[in-house]
Protein backbone atom coordinates (compact mmCIF):
# COMPACT_ATOMS: atom_id res chain seq x y z
CA UNK A 1 0.00 0.00 0.00
CA UNK A 2 1.37 3.40 -1.15
CA UNK A 3 1.23 6.03 1.95
CA UNK A 4 -1.10 7.95 -0.07
CA UNK A 5 -4.13 9.68 2.26
CA UNK A 6 -6.53 8.70 0.01
CA UNK A 7 -4.79 4.92 1.12
CA UNK A 8 -5.45 5.68 4.53
CA UNK A 9 -9.02 7.46 4.05
CA UNK A 10 -10.08 4.53 1.99
CA UNK A 11 -9.23 1.66 4.58
CA UNK A 12 -11.56 3.66 7.03
CA UNK A 13 -14.17 3.64 4.51
CA UNK A 14 -14.06 -0.05 3.97
CA UNK A 15 -13.50 -1.29 7.32
CA UNK A 16 -14.88 1.11 9.62
CA UNK A 17 -18.09 2.50 11.07
CA UNK A 18 -19.02 5.16 9.05
CA UNK A 19 -20.26 7.58 12.37
CA UNK A 20 -17.86 10.64 11.55
CA UNK A 21 -17.25 12.41 8.27
CA UNK A 22 -13.92 13.79 9.15
CA UNK A 23 -11.94 16.45 7.36
CA UNK A 24 -10.01 14.67 4.68
CA UNK A 25 -6.69 14.43 6.57
CA UNK A 26 -4.73 11.70 7.60
CA UNK A 27 -2.43 12.43 10.67
CA UNK A 28 0.76 10.12 11.63
CA UNK A 29 2.15 12.35 14.32
CA UNK A 30 1.91 15.10 16.78
CA UNK A 31 3.90 17.52 18.91
CA UNK A 32 3.05 20.23 21.01
CA UNK A 33 0.81 22.22 18.85
CA UNK A 34 2.21 20.81 15.58
CA UNK A 35 0.94 17.83 13.90
CA UNK A 36 2.09 15.98 11.06
CA UNK A 37 0.39 14.53 8.07
CA UNK A 38 1.72 10.85 6.17
CA UNK A 39 3.12 12.87 3.47
CA UNK A 40 4.90 14.96 6.12
CA UNK A 41 2.83 18.23 5.99
CA UNK A 42 2.73 20.47 9.20
CA UNK A 43 -0.48 21.64 10.51
CA UNK A 44 -1.24 24.31 13.43
CA UNK A 45 -4.15 21.78 15.46
CA UNK A 46 -6.51 24.46 16.14
CA UNK A 47 -8.97 21.43 17.46
CA UNK A 48 -6.71 19.47 20.34
CA UNK A 49 -9.31 16.90 20.01
CA UNK A 50 -11.92 18.89 21.20
CA UNK A 51 -9.91 19.94 24.10
CA UNK A 52 -8.13 16.78 25.07
CA UNK A 53 -4.74 17.78 24.51
CA UNK A 54 -4.71 21.12 26.13
CA UNK A 55 -1.03 20.02 27.49
CA UNK A 56 -0.02 19.21 23.52
CA UNK A 57 0.61 16.33 21.60
CA UNK A 58 3.04 14.11 23.11
CA UNK A 59 4.14 16.14 26.64
CA UNK A 60 7.35 14.45 27.44
CA UNK A 61 6.18 15.02 31.25
CA UNK A 62 2.81 12.77 30.65
CA UNK A 63 4.02 10.43 27.81
CA UNK A 64 6.86 9.42 30.46
CA UNK A 65 4.40 8.90 33.26
CA UNK A 66 1.99 6.00 30.98
CA UNK A 67 5.12 4.55 29.49
CA UNK A 68 6.75 4.11 33.16
CA UNK A 69 3.56 3.04 34.92
CA UNK A 70 2.58 0.64 31.77
CA UNK A 71 5.78 -1.04 32.70
CA UNK A 72 5.24 -1.77 36.40
CA UNK A 73 1.21 -2.29 36.09
CA UNK A 74 -1.32 -1.27 33.85
CA UNK A 75 -4.27 -2.93 35.27
CA UNK A 76 -5.81 -4.34 38.58
CA UNK A 77 -9.54 -3.82 38.37
CA UNK A 78 -10.71 -2.51 41.42
CA UNK A 79 -11.02 -5.74 42.78
CA UNK A 80 -8.27 -5.22 44.74
CA UNK A 81 -6.54 -1.77 45.44
CA UNK A 82 -3.48 -0.51 44.03
CA UNK A 83 -0.65 1.96 44.59
CA UNK A 84 -1.66 4.86 42.08
CA UNK A 85 -5.36 5.27 42.56
CA UNK A 86 -4.93 6.68 46.22
CA UNK A 87 -2.10 9.44 45.71
CA UNK A 88 -4.37 10.78 42.50
CA UNK A 89 -7.36 10.96 44.42
CA UNK A 90 -5.86 12.75 46.86
CA UNK A 91 -4.52 14.90 44.27
CA UNK A 92 -7.34 15.63 42.45
CA UNK A 93 -9.54 16.25 45.50
CA UNK A 94 -6.97 18.72 47.39
CA UNK A 95 -6.68 20.72 43.47
CA UNK A 96 -10.55 20.94 42.98
CA UNK A 97 -11.82 21.31 46.77
CA UNK A 98 -13.87 18.23 47.49
CA UNK A 99 -13.88 14.73 49.57
CA UNK A 100 -14.09 12.28 47.17
CA UNK A 101 -13.54 11.40 43.57
CA UNK A 102 -15.27 8.61 41.28
CA UNK A 103 -12.22 7.90 38.54
CA UNK A 104 -13.86 6.74 35.33
CA UNK A 105 -12.84 6.68 31.59
CA UNK A 106 -14.74 8.14 29.04
CA UNK A 107 -16.26 11.78 29.74
CA UNK A 108 -20.12 10.18 29.12
CA UNK A 109 -19.47 7.78 31.79
CA UNK A 110 -18.50 10.48 33.84
CA UNK A 111 -21.68 12.28 33.00
CA UNK A 112 -23.54 9.06 33.56
CA UNK A 113 -22.11 8.67 36.77
CA UNK A 114 -23.00 12.25 37.79
CA UNK A 115 -26.45 11.40 36.79
CA UNK A 116 -26.57 8.28 39.23
CA UNK A 117 -25.04 9.98 42.23
CA UNK A 118 -27.61 12.81 41.80
CA UNK A 119 -30.82 10.66 41.88
CA UNK A 120 -29.22 8.39 44.45
CA UNK A 121 -28.52 11.41 46.62
CA UNK A 122 -32.64 12.88 45.93
CA UNK A 123 -33.57 8.80 47.02
CA UNK A 124 -31.97 8.91 49.62
CA UNK A 125 -31.27 12.73 51.53
CA UNK A 126 -33.56 14.57 49.45
CA UNK A 127 -36.11 11.98 49.65
CA UNK A 128 -37.98 12.41 46.35
CA UNK A 129 -40.18 9.37 45.75
CA UNK A 130 -38.51 6.41 44.23
CA UNK A 131 -38.03 7.11 40.38
CA UNK A 132 -39.06 10.32 40.42
CA UNK A 133 -36.04 12.15 40.76
CA UNK A 134 -35.80 14.70 37.46
CA UNK A 135 -32.45 16.52 36.24
CA UNK A 136 -32.98 19.85 34.52
CA UNK A 137 -31.24 19.99 31.45
CA UNK A 138 -30.39 23.15 28.84
CA UNK A 139 -31.65 23.13 24.70
CA UNK A 140 -28.76 22.88 22.57
CA UNK A 141 -26.59 21.01 25.60
CA UNK A 142 -23.89 18.23 24.47
CA UNK A 143 -22.83 15.58 27.02
CA UNK A 144 -22.15 12.49 25.09
CA UNK A 145 -23.67 9.87 23.29
CA UNK A 146 -25.28 6.87 25.16
CA UNK A 147 -28.82 6.19 25.06
CA UNK A 148 -29.60 7.81 28.61
CA UNK A 149 -27.53 10.90 27.53
CA UNK A 150 -29.04 11.47 24.04
CA UNK A 151 -32.36 10.92 25.65
CA UNK A 152 -32.06 14.48 26.89
CA UNK A 153 -30.38 16.27 23.68
CA UNK A 154 -31.73 18.40 21.76
CA UNK A 155 -30.37 17.64 18.28
CA UNK A 156 -31.88 15.07 16.50
CA UNK A 157 -28.56 14.08 14.73
CA UNK A 158 -27.68 12.50 18.60
CA UNK A 159 -31.37 10.84 19.37
CA UNK A 160 -33.67 10.23 15.94
CA UNK A 161 -33.81 6.64 15.93
CA UNK A 162 -32.03 5.79 18.84
CA UNK A 163 -35.51 5.61 21.23
CA UNK A 164 -37.28 4.26 23.49
CA UNK A 165 -35.43 7.27 25.99
CA UNK A 166 -34.62 7.29 29.02
CA UNK A 167 -36.93 9.93 31.48
CA UNK A 168 -36.80 12.20 33.98
CA UNK A 169 -35.63 15.23 32.33
CA UNK A 170 -36.57 18.74 31.70
CA UNK A 171 -35.59 21.02 29.24
CA UNK A 172 -34.66 25.03 29.97
CA UNK A 173 -33.50 27.32 27.17
CA UNK A 174 -29.57 27.48 28.16
CA UNK A 175 -28.57 31.22 29.42
CA UNK A 176 -32.29 31.34 30.90
CA UNK A 177 -32.66 31.73 34.75
CA UNK A 178 -36.08 32.93 34.99
CA UNK A 179 -37.18 29.15 33.34
CA UNK A 180 -34.79 27.71 35.78
CA UNK A 181 -36.47 29.14 38.50
CA UNK A 182 -39.63 28.05 37.13
CA UNK A 183 -38.62 24.11 36.71
CA UNK A 184 -37.41 24.58 40.74
CA UNK A 185 -40.43 24.81 41.68
CA UNK A 186 -40.66 21.16 40.91
CA UNK A 187 -39.99 19.50 44.31
CA UNK A 188 -38.99 16.07 42.27
CA UNK A 189 -35.88 18.17 40.54
CA UNK A 190 -32.91 16.67 42.05
CA UNK A 191 -30.42 17.89 39.52
CA UNK A 192 -29.37 20.89 37.08
CA UNK A 193 -27.04 19.51 34.79
CA UNK A 194 -24.83 22.35 32.84
CA UNK A 195 -21.90 23.28 30.80
CA UNK A 196 -20.35 26.46 32.25
CA UNK A 197 -19.92 27.39 28.10
CA UNK A 198 -22.27 25.20 25.62
CA UNK A 199 -18.81 23.84 23.56
CA UNK A 200 -20.56 21.83 20.75
CA UNK A 201 -23.57 24.42 20.92
CA UNK A 202 -21.24 26.32 18.97
CA UNK A 203 -18.98 28.11 22.48
CA UNK A 204 -22.05 29.47 23.19
CA UNK A 205 -20.79 31.84 26.27
CA UNK A 206 -23.80 32.65 28.69
CA UNK A 207 -23.93 35.94 30.79
CA UNK A 208 -21.63 36.51 33.68
CA UNK A 209 -24.27 36.01 36.02
CA UNK A 210 -25.98 33.15 34.70
CA UNK A 211 -23.58 30.36 36.32
CA UNK A 212 -23.46 31.88 39.63
CA UNK A 213 -26.91 32.36 40.00
CA UNK A 214 -28.08 29.55 38.35
CA UNK A 215 -26.61 27.77 41.18
CA UNK A 216 -27.73 30.24 44.05
CA UNK A 217 -31.61 28.96 42.43
CA UNK A 218 -30.55 25.30 42.91
CA UNK A 219 -28.85 25.55 46.39
CA UNK A 220 -32.38 28.36 47.63
CA UNK A 221 -34.28 24.77 46.37
CA UNK A 222 -32.15 22.14 47.85
CA UNK A 223 -31.20 20.88 44.04
CA UNK A 224 -27.52 19.67 43.15
CA UNK A 225 -25.51 22.30 40.65
CA UNK A 226 -23.91 19.50 38.32
CA UNK A 227 -21.12 21.29 36.19
CA UNK A 228 -19.75 19.67 33.01
CA UNK A 229 -16.66 20.82 32.79
CA UNK A 230 -15.20 18.38 30.43
CA UNK A 231 -14.65 20.35 27.68
CA UNK A 232 -14.47 23.74 29.34
CA UNK A 233 -12.24 22.28 32.43
CA UNK A 234 -8.51 22.04 33.14
CA UNK A 235 -7.54 25.17 31.65
CA UNK A 236 -9.33 25.66 28.20
CA UNK A 237 -11.10 28.74 29.45
CA UNK A 238 -8.39 30.50 31.22
CA UNK A 239 -8.91 28.88 34.67
CA UNK A 240 -9.05 25.40 36.39
CA UNK A 241 -12.63 25.66 35.79
CA UNK A 242 -14.97 27.98 33.48
CA UNK A 243 -17.25 28.35 36.42
CA UNK A 244 -14.67 30.01 38.25
CA UNK A 245 -15.35 33.21 36.52
CA UNK A 246 -12.57 35.34 36.30
CA UNK A 247 -10.85 35.02 39.78
CA UNK A 248 -8.20 32.77 38.10
CA UNK A 249 -7.52 31.00 41.12
CA UNK A 250 -6.65 27.35 41.39
CA UNK A 251 -9.88 26.04 41.81
CA UNK A 252 -10.60 24.88 45.46
CA UNK A 253 -8.27 27.30 47.23
CA UNK A 254 -11.02 29.91 45.74
CA UNK A 255 -11.72 32.70 48.54
CA UNK A 256 -15.56 32.48 46.82
CA UNK A 257 -15.36 35.88 46.04
CA UNK A 258 -18.71 36.71 45.85
CA UNK A 259 -20.27 35.40 42.47
CA UNK A 260 -16.75 35.07 41.28
CA UNK A 261 -16.69 31.89 41.97
CA UNK A 262 -19.46 28.53 41.86
CA UNK A 263 -18.83 25.73 43.42
CA UNK A 264 -20.71 22.94 41.64
CA UNK A 265 -22.00 19.83 44.08
CA UNK A 266 -21.31 17.29 41.69
CA UNK A 267 -17.94 18.44 39.30
CA UNK A 268 -17.42 16.31 35.88
CA UNK A 269 -14.14 16.77 34.69
CA UNK A 270 -12.93 14.56 31.64
CA UNK A 271 -10.68 15.23 28.11
CA UNK A 272 -7.42 17.05 29.43
CA UNK A 273 -7.30 15.23 32.65
CA UNK A 274 -6.15 12.33 29.95
CA UNK A 275 -2.69 14.78 29.36
CA UNK A 276 -4.12 13.73 25.49
CA UNK A 277 -2.56 10.49 25.76
CA UNK A 278 -4.73 7.92 27.95
CA UNK A 279 -8.65 8.47 28.42
CA UNK A 280 -9.50 9.72 32.52
CA UNK A 281 -12.72 11.41 33.43
CA UNK A 282 -13.72 12.11 36.88
CA UNK A 283 -17.09 13.32 38.94
CA UNK A 284 -16.03 15.06 42.16
CA UNK A 285 -18.51 15.40 45.41
CA UNK A 286 -18.69 16.14 48.89
CA UNK A 287 -19.13 12.94 51.15
CA UNK A 288 -23.36 13.49 51.68
CA UNK A 289 -23.55 13.03 47.78
CA UNK A 290 -20.44 10.72 47.02
CA UNK A 291 -20.89 7.98 49.43
CA UNK A 292 -24.76 7.34 48.94
CA UNK A 293 -23.32 4.73 46.30
CA UNK A 294 -21.84 2.13 47.95
CA UNK A 295 -19.64 -1.08 47.18
CA UNK A 296 -20.97 -3.07 44.16
CA UNK A 297 -23.33 -0.06 43.31
CA UNK A 298 -21.20 1.55 40.08
CA UNK A 299 -17.87 0.95 38.38
CA UNK A 300 -15.89 -0.11 35.45
CA UNK A 301 -13.36 -2.14 34.42
CA UNK A 302 -10.39 0.42 33.30
CA UNK A 303 -11.97 2.87 35.96
CA UNK A 304 -9.26 4.17 38.43
CA UNK A 305 -6.44 2.32 37.26
CA UNK A 306 -3.07 2.61 37.68
CA UNK A 307 -1.72 4.31 34.22
CA UNK A 308 -4.90 6.88 34.16
CA UNK A 309 -4.08 7.70 38.12
CA UNK A 310 -0.83 8.66 37.11
CA UNK A 311 -1.16 10.40 33.70
CA UNK A 312 -4.05 12.21 35.20
CA UNK A 313 -1.56 13.05 37.95
CA UNK A 314 0.84 14.45 35.43
CA UNK A 315 -1.82 15.66 33.47
CA UNK A 316 -2.49 18.33 36.21
CA UNK A 317 0.86 19.10 37.18
CA UNK A 318 2.05 20.33 33.71
CA UNK A 319 -1.39 22.72 34.17
CA UNK A 320 0.58 24.21 36.90
CA UNK A 321 4.21 23.81 36.35
CA UNK A 322 3.77 25.24 32.98
CA UNK A 323 1.32 27.94 33.77
CA UNK A 324 -0.89 27.05 31.15
CA UNK A 325 -3.99 28.75 32.54
CA UNK A 326 -2.63 32.09 32.19
CA UNK A 327 -1.40 31.40 28.85
CA UNK A 328 -4.85 30.50 27.61
CA UNK A 329 -6.13 33.83 28.86
CA UNK A 330 -2.96 35.91 26.88
CA UNK A 331 -2.87 33.92 24.05
CA UNK A 332 -6.78 33.68 23.56
CA UNK A 333 -6.83 37.73 24.19
CA UNK A 334 -4.53 37.32 21.15
CA UNK A 335 -7.04 35.29 19.07
CA UNK A 336 -10.17 37.32 19.71
CA UNK A 337 -8.25 40.66 19.17
CA UNK A 338 -5.92 39.66 16.62
CA UNK A 339 -8.65 37.95 14.20
CA UNK A 340 -11.58 40.71 14.85
CA UNK A 341 -8.43 43.07 13.54
CA UNK A 342 -8.07 40.97 10.49
CA UNK A 343 -11.45 39.71 9.57
CA UNK A 344 -14.08 40.82 11.97
CA UNK A 345 -14.93 43.79 8.94
CA UNK A 346 -15.77 41.14 6.12
CA UNK A 347 -18.91 40.32 5.50
CA UNK A 348 -18.48 36.71 6.08
CA UNK A 349 -17.54 37.02 9.53
CA UNK A 350 -20.64 37.69 11.58
CA UNK A 351 -19.39 37.22 15.02
CA UNK A 352 -15.74 35.77 17.13
CA UNK A 353 -16.45 35.10 20.62
CA UNK A 354 -15.18 32.43 23.23
CA UNK A 355 -13.02 32.52 26.23
CA UNK A 356 -9.62 31.40 27.12
CA UNK A 357 -8.63 29.44 23.96
CA UNK A 358 -12.32 27.79 23.59
CA UNK A 359 -13.10 30.29 20.47
CA UNK A 360 -15.66 30.41 17.80
CA UNK A 361 -16.01 32.21 14.43
CA UNK A 362 -19.19 32.45 13.45
CA UNK A 363 -20.24 32.68 9.29
CA UNK A 364 -22.48 34.61 7.35
CA UNK A 365 -23.85 31.93 5.69
CA UNK A 366 -27.22 29.45 6.83
CA UNK A 367 -26.18 26.82 8.72
CA UNK A 368 -27.09 24.53 6.09
CA UNK A 369 -24.44 26.00 3.60
CA UNK A 370 -21.43 24.30 3.10
CA UNK A 371 -19.46 27.61 3.45
CA UNK A 372 -17.72 27.04 7.26
CA UNK A 373 -16.69 23.20 5.76
CA UNK A 374 -15.20 25.04 2.84
CA UNK A 375 -13.36 27.43 4.79
CA UNK A 376 -11.93 24.51 7.15
CA UNK A 377 -10.93 22.93 4.04
CA UNK A 378 -9.02 26.47 2.45
CA UNK A 379 -7.45 26.71 6.26
CA UNK A 380 -6.48 23.10 5.89
CA UNK A 381 -4.70 23.90 2.65
CA UNK A 382 -3.22 26.64 4.36
CA UNK A 383 -1.68 24.38 7.67
CA UNK A 384 -4.15 25.09 10.18
CA UNK A 385 -6.93 22.21 11.28
CA UNK A 386 -10.32 22.93 12.43
CA UNK A 387 -13.95 22.13 12.09
CA UNK A 388 -16.97 23.70 11.71
CA UNK A 389 -19.62 22.40 15.15
CA UNK A 390 -23.04 23.16 14.16
CA UNK A 391 -23.57 24.12 10.61
CA UNK A 392 -21.77 27.80 10.34
CA UNK A 393 -19.60 27.75 13.54
CA UNK A 394 -15.88 27.30 13.34
CA UNK A 395 -14.28 26.38 16.53
CA UNK A 396 -10.57 27.26 17.30
CA UNK A 397 -9.16 25.33 20.53
CA UNK A 398 -5.64 24.98 20.13
CA UNK A 399 -3.52 23.17 22.75
CA UNK A 400 -3.00 25.85 26.06
CA UNK A 401 1.03 25.23 25.12
CA UNK A 402 0.52 27.73 22.26
CA UNK A 403 3.36 30.71 21.78
CA UNK A 404 2.54 33.80 21.20
CA UNK A 405 4.23 33.85 18.09
CA UNK A 406 2.59 30.53 16.89
CA UNK A 407 -0.38 32.45 17.62
CA UNK A 408 0.71 35.10 15.19
CA UNK A 409 1.39 33.02 11.93
CA UNK A 410 -1.81 31.11 12.96
CA UNK A 411 -3.62 34.29 12.75
CA UNK A 412 -2.22 35.68 9.49
CA UNK A 413 -2.63 32.27 7.75
CA UNK A 414 -6.19 32.79 9.09
CA UNK A 415 -6.73 36.00 7.38
CA UNK A 416 -5.52 35.31 4.33
CA UNK A 417 -7.95 32.67 3.96
CA UNK A 418 -10.80 34.28 4.92
CA UNK A 419 -9.72 37.10 2.64
CA UNK A 420 -9.73 34.38 -0.14
CA UNK A 421 -13.16 33.09 0.51
CA UNK A 422 -14.68 36.61 0.75
CA UNK A 423 -14.07 37.69 -2.88
C1 LIG B 1 -17.39 13.08 19.51
C2 LIG B 1 -19.02 17.14 20.34
C3 LIG B 1 -17.42 18.53 21.57
C4 LIG B 1 -18.42 17.16 25.86
C5 LIG B 1 -19.08 17.57 27.05
C6 LIG B 1 -19.39 15.33 27.71
C7 LIG B 1 -18.75 14.86 26.57
C8 LIG B 1 -18.25 15.78 25.62
C9 LIG B 1 -19.27 19.04 27.35
C10 LIG B 1 -18.59 13.36 26.37
C11 LIG B 1 -17.58 15.29 24.41
C12 LIG B 1 -16.69 15.45 22.27
C13 LIG B 1 -17.26 14.14 21.76
C14 LIG B 1 -16.66 14.03 20.43
C15 LIG B 1 -16.69 15.44 19.86
C16 LIG B 1 -16.68 16.33 21.05
C17 LIG B 1 -17.71 17.36 21.03
F1 LIG B 1 -18.83 17.65 19.14
F2 LIG B 1 -19.32 15.87 20.29
F3 LIG B 1 -19.95 17.81 20.99
F4 LIG B 1 -16.32 18.70 22.16
F5 LIG B 1 -18.24 19.52 21.54
N1 LIG B 1 -19.55 16.65 27.94
N2 LIG B 1 -17.39 16.01 23.41
O1 LIG B 1 -17.97 18.09 24.97
O2 LIG B 1 -17.23 13.00 26.49
O3 LIG B 1 -17.62 10.57 26.09
O4 LIG B 1 -16.67 11.97 24.28
O5 LIG B 1 -15.30 11.50 26.32
O6 LIG B 1 -16.93 12.98 18.39
O7 LIG B 1 -18.41 12.52 19.91
P1 LIG B 1 -16.68 11.69 25.74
Amino acid sequence: MTRSPSDFIALEDKHGAHNYHPLPVVLERGEGVMVWDVEGKEYFDFLSAYSAVNQGHGHPKILNAMIEQAQKLALTSRAFYNSELGPFEKAITERFGYDKVLAMNSGAEAVETAIKLCRRWAYDVKKVPENLAKIVVCGENFHGRTTAIISFSSDPDSFVGFGPFMPGFVHIPYNDLEALAEALEDPHVAGFLVEPIQGEAGVVVPSEDFIPKAAALCAARNVLFLADEIQTGIGRTGSWLATCGDCHCAAGQCERQEGRYTRADILILGKALSGGVYPVSAVLADDAIMLTIKPGQHGSTFGGNPIAAKVAQAALEVMEEEALMQNARQRGKQFREGLAEKIGHLNLVKGIRGKGLLNAVLINDSAESKTAWNLCMALRDAGILAKPTHGNIIRFAPPLVITEDQMSEALKRMQKVFEAAEQ
